[in-house]
């Protein structure tokens, strides 16, 4: 009973897309600091909540088959990163056609503080065998996974969430990917992936397994629903390609779309993120001209987490004013006008349009 209470106050500030599997955006309040409370940090879960034994077993390729538990886990050298996490169907709602899938907004993105232990080190004590070339981490979760949920009639599939990086990836201590045990200091939440979960920054967050169970050195590349199936975007007009790299994107958090302002000069914020570089310029428009200034932008706190910029803003007169921000990363990369639409929903980047009123 003490448990249920305290999941329902865990999910009390979240905007609850699904019950079950549970989904949630995150509130506003989740985009306003540096770090988003735990609270406020988005939910995205494929399957109910799994109960968890405590251990993971890595095995596969590897000469040194092990379980290990969080003791051994807390035993390596502790990173603590803070990890800027976007679903990879977050603003799949702007699309048109509007895509299958789960109807997120623009608030499946939140950046927490992630503790753990770096995966490069728990690789290393299994030693992966040199034919190894995909690690496959299998989560807890699992159950009845319905391709088309809208139709009554279809069965599900029986799946367990699964999703593989490129070992070469997986096994470098430069890509400070997480075995993960505690988000902004505290032991990880249920909803969040508990007792523990990979984190992986830069990548859309389907990569970040919750609730790690197994861990397989893999010879080839692994394929399977939740990596070959689904999380891959399938344009209309090229080759299909994975979700990998979150891509460049600003938002903007204050003042809030479609809020009232005072006259008077304000200042205009917001975030931006990419998961392809440092965002090196964030740009306002005020119109719909073309006319674009550019932001004051705040060098990111670390490098795996969004950037603050504001703009100072004096509205020339009163009523509705559009507002539009455009991030752009190091990579060059700059965000499109338009989403760039795919089959299942993935990656919308598009630039915001927001609209407020002075008066
Ligand atoms: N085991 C497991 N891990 C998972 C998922 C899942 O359904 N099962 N969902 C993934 C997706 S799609 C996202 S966006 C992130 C969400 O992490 P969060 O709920 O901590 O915000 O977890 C990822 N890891
Ligand atoms: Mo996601």
């Amino acid at each position: 009973m003490a448990e249920t209470d305290e999941l329902e106050q865990s999910r009390a500030a979240l905007r609850m897309i699904n019950p079950a599997p549970y989904n949630a955006e995150a509130p506003p309040e989740a985009l306003v600091g540096d770090i988003t409370p735990t609270d406020f940090h988005y939910v995205r879960s494929n399957f109910a909540l799994p109960s968890h034994d405590g251990t993971f077993a890595i095995g596969g390729a590897v000469e040194n088959p092990i379980t290990l538990t969080l003791a051994d886990l807390r035993a390596l050298p502790a990173v603590e990163r803070a990890v800027t996490l976007e679903c990879a169907g977050n603003g799949r709602l702007e699309m048109r056609p509007l895509p299958t899938g789960e109807p997120w907004g623009d608030y499946a993105v939140s950046t927490a503080i992630w503790t753990g232990a770096r995966l490069s080190d728990v690789l290393a004590l299994a030693r992966p065998r040199t034919d190894g070339v995909d690690v496959r981490f299998e989560g807890a979760d699992s159950g009845s996974y319905l391709l088309h949920p809208v139709l009554p009639s279809t069965d599900g599939e029986d799946l367990t969430f699964v999703r593989s990086l490129p070992l070469e990836l997986a096994a470098d201590p430069a890509a400070e990917i997480l075995i993960a045990y505690e988000m902004n200091g505290e032991p990880l939440r249920p909803d969040h992936g508990a007792p523990f979960r990979v984190v992986v920054p830069h990548w859309f967050a389907v990569a970040s397994v919750k609730w790690l169970h197994r861990i397989d050195v893999l010879t080839e590349p692994y394929a399977g629903e939740f990596q070959t199936g689904h999380y891959i975007y399938e344009w209309p007009d090229r080759p299909h390609e994975p979700v990998t790299l979150m891509r460049v994107r600003a938002r903007i958090t204050d003042p809030a779309a479609g809020s009232t302002l005072p006259a008077g000069p304000r200042t205009v914020r917001g975030k931006a993120w990419s998961g392809s570089g440092p965002i090196t310029n964030v740009d306002v428009s005020l119109t719909g001209d073309g006319d674009w200034y550019p932001a004051k932008l705040e060098p990111a706190t670390g490098p795996y987490q969004w950037q603050e910029w504001t703009f100072e803003w004096n509205p020339p007169h009163d009523g509705r004013h559009t507002l539009r921000a455009r991030a752009t990363d190091a990579a060059g990369n700059v965000q499109p006008d338009v989403p760039p639409w795919n089959r299942l929903g993935y990656g919308n980047n598009a630039i915001e349009v927001i609209f407020v009123e002075v008066d």
